[in-house]
């Protein structure tokens, strides 16, 4: 810009947010038992079978699960391969998170279907948000968070990062997502980056995750990817 010039943006360019639909809209993963994963999900967390679809060629199938649907809600699209029971989740990947009203009767329904619950309720160490964890059967970890009403209750996808500056970058960048919250607990030795396409509360955001002096993580071969 040439000095002196104001910055006028173009009326296009002041409409333009007002139309951005960008969103999360699947995280895809891998399972070793479709049924009981779906059983699993749909029981335990009260998600909704969506879709399914098997893809014989490719000796594939996917299934498709969320709280609304896809049109507006971010979901999980299971994957699984013929024959393969079991997967390295690897140490990247942390946690899908769930919002509900009552964490503790949530982890009370779980625990009585035979859910494995691997952190009680109760408030976030060095926080006051109430949180609990629950391993689903292929390991994956799902943390439920405690909140009023949300319009999304899949509401959080935990990675963990080596350089939380140039994680935080790179998804300004390549994806236009914004920091919508930053903390650090050094007590716990850890800082997080929330991220996404809107407040926390409204809708799925991307928790990254540095812990003090860990650059790096495995990335395994059953977490796939998220898209937007
Ligand atoms: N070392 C942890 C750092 C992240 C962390 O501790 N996150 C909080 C939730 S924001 C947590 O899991 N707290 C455990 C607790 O409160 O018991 C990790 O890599 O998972």
């Amino acid at each position: 810009m040439a000095e002196g010039s104001a910055a006028v943006p173009s009326t296009e360019l002041l409409e333009w947010p007002k139309k951005d639909k960008r969103r999360f809209l699947h995280a895809v993963y891998r399972v070793g038992d479709l049924d009981r994963t779906i059983k699993f999900y749909t029981e335990c967390f009260g998600m909704k079978l969506l879709r399914k679809r098997d893809i014989p060629e490719e000796k594939y199938s996917n299934a498709f699960l969320g709280f609304g649907p896809e049109e507006s809600h971010f979901v999980v699209e299971l994957t699984y391969n013929y024959g393969v029971t079991s997967y390295d989740i690897g140490t990247g990947f942390g946690h899908f998170a769930i919002a509900t009203p009552d964490v503790y009767k949530m982890v009370e329904d779980i625990r009585a279907k035979g859910g494995n619950i691997t952190r009680e309720p109760g408030p976030v160490k060095g926080g006051s948000s109430v949180i609990a964890f629950v391993k689903d059967p292929d390991g994956y970890i799902f943390e439920l968070i405690q909140r009023a009403s949300t319009p999304e209750p899949l509401c959080q996808v935990m990675l963990r990062v080596g350089d939380l500056d140039r994680s935080v970058k790179f998804y300004e960048k390549a994806l236009g997502m914004k920091v919508v919250k930053k903390v650090d607990r050094p007590e716990y030795k850890y800082s997080i980056a929330m991220m996404g396409y809107a407040e926390e509360h409204e809708t799925t955001v991307l928790e990254l995750t540095y812990n003090y002096g860990v650059t790096e993580y495995t990335k395994g071969n059953a977490y796939a990817q998220v898209c937007f």
